[in-house]
């Protein structure tokens, strides 16, 4: 296993939208394992993989409080969707800053497993929420998308400082 490298914003690469999973073979279940372990390592509730800088439609999330719920979703889609919920996010993308954003409160989910079977779910409060912050990224997007331009800008500037701070 290995602890794999999460790129934090602004960093382009972050905007990278994910390509379709179509090998479900050794190497995917090697790097699901690493997903899993730099997740609970960072420690996060989620992870995508474009986070780690491998552009495929991968997550994995565990919002258990005694994170022994693992789930890997391959390919997700989301089928149906209901309601409205506000909540504070946070993101190992954007570290330190936490906001409120409004999503669907339920939601369908269709994705594959690691062995490529197909497996659909509902999913509420902070699983819907978390699942829909980790399918974003696969599209290139983050939570701090949803903020004004001002409040967006102010936290790309503290977090290339701090970078700043880190390589001087
Ligand atoms: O995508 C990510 O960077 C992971 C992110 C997921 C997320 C958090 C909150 C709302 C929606 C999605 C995180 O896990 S940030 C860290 C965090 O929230 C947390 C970490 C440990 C225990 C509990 C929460
Ligand atoms: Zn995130």
């Amino acid at each position: 296993m290995a602890l794999l490298n999460i790129l934090h914003f602004p960093d382009p690469r972050l905007r990278t939208i994910a390509k379709p999973v179509t090998e479900f073979d050794e190497e995917l279940k090697q790097f699901v394992s690493n997903m899993f372990e730099t997740m609970y390592e960072a420690p996060g509730i989620g992870l995508a993989a474009t986070q780690v800088d491998r552009h495929i439609r991968l997550l994995v999330l565990d919002v258990s409080d005694a994170r022994n719920q693992p789930c890997c979703l391959i390919n997700p889609e989301i089928i149906e969707s209901d309601g409205e919920e506000e909540m504070d996010e946070g993101c190992l993308s954007v570290p330190g800053f936490y906001e409120k954003v409004r999503r669907a409160d339920h939601i369908r989910v269709r994705a594959q497993n690691e062995d490529g079977e197909v497996k659909e779910f509902e999913a509420e409060g902070i699983e819907a929420v978390c699942i829909q912050h980790e399918m974003d990224h696969l599209e290139g997007k983050l939570f701090v998308d949803y903020l004004s331009n001002l409040k967006r800008n102010r936290i790309r500037s503290k977090l290339i400082k701090m970078q700043k701070q880190k390589t001087d």
